[in-house]
């Protein structure tokens, strides 16, 4: 599956489901892999800098994402989150690293999704 389809996925203004996904540790771990799978262009296990830049990418594609984009729109921004992810800085995300990814990700979903039913 492409990332972008599963960005499509949990990114979706289903926030009852990223909820679901949110409050099982189970559900987070199968639904990160799976994401994670479809990040690592290469299949190394690991997530580089380029595969985060290109999934950073596809986020902000989502208009949903309003707030998200703020955050992380520029190149500064996206080296500054990849530092902040690669907990243990050897240049790569590990997929322990990219699960706390995937929460922030999804959290951060929920509060675009609750603003903008304002
Ligand atoms: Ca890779
Ligand atoms: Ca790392």
């Amino acid at each position: 599956m492409e990332v972008k389809n599963i960005i499509d996925i949990f990114f979706s203004s289903d926030v009852k489901l990223c909820n679901e996904i949110l409050s099982d540790k189970s559900r987070i771990s199968e639904e990160s892999q799976k994401v994670f799978n479809a990040v690592d262009l290469n299949k190394d296990g690991l997530i580089d800098y380029p595969e985060f830049t290109n999934l950073i990418k596809e986020i902000e594609k989502r208009s949903c994402m309003d707030e998200f984009e703020k955050n992380y729109l520029t190149q500064d921004k996206i080296k500054q989150t990849f530092d902040t992810f690669d907990t243990n800085k050897d240049g790569r995300i590990h997929f322990n690293e990219f699960k706390e990814i995937f929460i922030d990700l999804v959290a951060a979903n929920i509060m675009a999704q609750t603003d903008s039913n304002k």
